[in-house]
């Protein structure tokens, strides 16, 4: 089923989900994601990109259980459907910490430089706050409406790293997810506080587009092995269409292109 005309996800591109993530399930993954941060040093986040102002962690599949259960949520799911209807997989799995008293932000951008084609959507991106989000410590800035505009932030703003007129916050306590169809036009604001503020990236593209990370690469034989059908089928493991659309990707993609 789309996100019907009219809702809020489908008009203004986003919907936060307050008190989504149970007080167990946030403190097992703030636990894991700082103990990869530690083992993987200065290598943190290199599968897919390194970002200054940010610490980040790429291919989370492949570094937990604990992450596959946040991929195959039901009810993410339901809401990712909506946008994408009902063939889907997860693109990538990531974690990206913004760092304290850093100026750092994001231009505006869509994922992938994604813009919608003539079969609807093809990107949605799920945010889970594994902190608060506020307005001080780096929460997200959004421009409602934009995933409908049909051009993307570099094409049609002189600025992207500007103040949008039209642009919000998305914000929201520890254990929110925010659903976002992520073509909407958004980025990473500067956490001004003395902690850290961080988030998984669950990832999700349409059947018939390339994963921002090849999964089927990314996850060593073991793991695949142990899989039930179902994340098999969610990440793409056995599907000669992803391998094709997959394998072809030579770089990652950055935010405005
Ligand atoms: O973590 C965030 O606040 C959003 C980051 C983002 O949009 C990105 O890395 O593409």
């Amino acid at each position: 089923m789309r996100a019907q005309p009219g809702t809020q996800l489908e008009r203004e591109g986003y919907l936060v989900l307050p008190g989504f993530i149970s007080r167990q399930l946030l403190e097992r993954l703030r636990e894991r994601l700082e103990e990869l941060w530690t083992q993987e040093g200065g290598h943190a986040g290199s599968e897919f990109r390194q970002e200054p102002g940010a610490r980040r962690l790429a291919n989370l599949v492949a570094k937990g259980e604990v992450f596959r259960e946040v991929i195959a949520n039901p009810d993410v799911l339901g809401w990712v459907a909506q946008v994408l209807g009902p063939r889907f997989k997860l693109s990538s799995l990531n974690a990206r910490s913004a760092n304290p008293n850093s100026d750092c932000r994001q231009p505006l951008h869509a994922d992938m430089g994604a813009l919608a084609d003539e079969r609807g959507y093809w990107v949605c991106n799920t945010v889970w706050m594994l902190d608060d989000f506020t307005a001080e410590n780096g929460a997200l800035r959004a421009v409602p409406g934009s995933h409908r505009w049909g051009t993307l932030p570099q094409q049609a703003l002189a600025d992207p790293m500007a103040a949008h007129p039209q642009e919000i916050l998305v914000t929201g306590a520890a254990g929110t997810v925010a659903i976002m169809n992520a073509h909407l036009w958004h980025g990473g604001t500067a956490n001004r506080t003395a902690r850290p503020r961080r988030a998984l990236h669950a990832f999700y593209c349409r059947w018939d587009k390339p994963q921002q990370q090849y999964q089927k690469n990314l996850l060593p034989a073991e793991t695949q092995a142990q899989l039930i059908p179902a994340l098999r089928e969610l990440l793409a493991l056995d599907d000669p269409l992803n391998d094709e659309l997959s394998s072809a990707m030579t770089r990652p993609s950055g935010f405005l292109k």
